[in-house]
């Protein structure tokens, strides 16, 4: 499987993360630390409202550069270390240890977003055997982004967060005849969705939403606004790349299998 490995700068921490990399001597000045988002939609980078990470997951912060430092888990670190993303083939330098819980509401800015400032936010449906272990979130074409979102502003206390975090508004990004420009809002409507814990109908929302906006969906927003989405998404995708925001991360294909059944 091959993502887009999107880096999502960190602006401030909160201070349970804070206090994390205090404690490992990180000094943040002068360098830039970055969640790492796998996804497979670089076209809707535009829509990014939050960005997800485990409340159970404990997530590396790695050395790239002297200047540099990403945030994702270690199986992924492990396999960007084959991949030329690390310094030393085979080699992810460990700086600090940050439980998923001690990042959240962290402020952080994300590539292409109309929205020049979001947070991290918990998503407890993370697989950390699956991508980063970071998700960016996408809720007007991802089913169980929005199913998420809309489950963290109702209960909003319960999960320790600000509800205005999780109330942006999803943007129209691309338009398709069957479900107009926030497919992800009327999939969910459409299969009745309540919860991000209802797996067998988001499975089927995403599956439609992946299908639906490749073969006949067109940008709506952006540099290749009014393209189809089919030639659109390599287009955004090298324009993240040559500007430094993202690369190429590959999964090897053994692993995804055996994981996923
Ligand atoms: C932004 C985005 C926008 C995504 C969208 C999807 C959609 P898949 O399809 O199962 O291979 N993802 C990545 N890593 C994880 C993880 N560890 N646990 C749970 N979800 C994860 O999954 C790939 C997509 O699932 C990725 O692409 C990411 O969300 C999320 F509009 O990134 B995506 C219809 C989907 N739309």
């Amino acid at each position: 499987q091959e993502y887009t490995g999107v880096k999502i700068k960190v602006i401030e921490w909160p201070a349970a993360a804070q206090e994390v990399l205090d404690r490992a001597g990180f000094k943040a000045e002068g360098k830039t630390v970055s969640l790492i988002a796998a996804t497979l939609r670089p076209e809707t980078m535009y829509g990014q409202t939050c960005c997800f990470v485990s409340p159970s997951i404990t997530y590396g912060m790695y050395e790239i550069s002297p200047e540099e430092y990403y945030i994702c888990t270690s199986r992924a670190a492990k396999n960007m270390s084959f991949q030329k993303i690390t310094p030393v083939r085979g080699e992810a330098k460990l700086v600090a240890e940050l439980p998923g819980s001690t990042m959240i509401g962290a402020r952080i800015h994300a590539p292409l977003s109309v929205y020049p400032e979001v947070r991290v936010l918990p998503m407890d449906t993370i697989l950390a055997s699956k991508g980063t272990g970071v998700v960016t979130s996408v809720p007007s074409d991802s089913p169980d982004d929005y199913a998420t979102v809309v489950e963290l502003a109702k209960k909003a206390d319960f999960y320790g967060i600000e509800k205005e975090w999780a109330s942006l508004e999803p943007i129209p990004i691309i338009t398709t005849p069957n479900y107009g420009d926030l497919t992800a809002v009327a999939l969910v409507k459409e299969f009745k969705i309540q919860s991000p814990k209802d797996k067998d109908a988001l499975a089927k929302a995403k599956e439609i939403a992946y299908k639906d906006a490749f073969y006949q969906g067109t940008m709506v927003i952006g540099k290749y606004k009014g393209e189809k989405v089919e030639i659109a998404k390599n287009k955004v995708k090298d324009d993240l790349i040559a500007s430094g925001d993202a690369f190429v991360y590959n999964e090897p294909e053994g692993l995804v299998m055996s994981r996923s059944g």
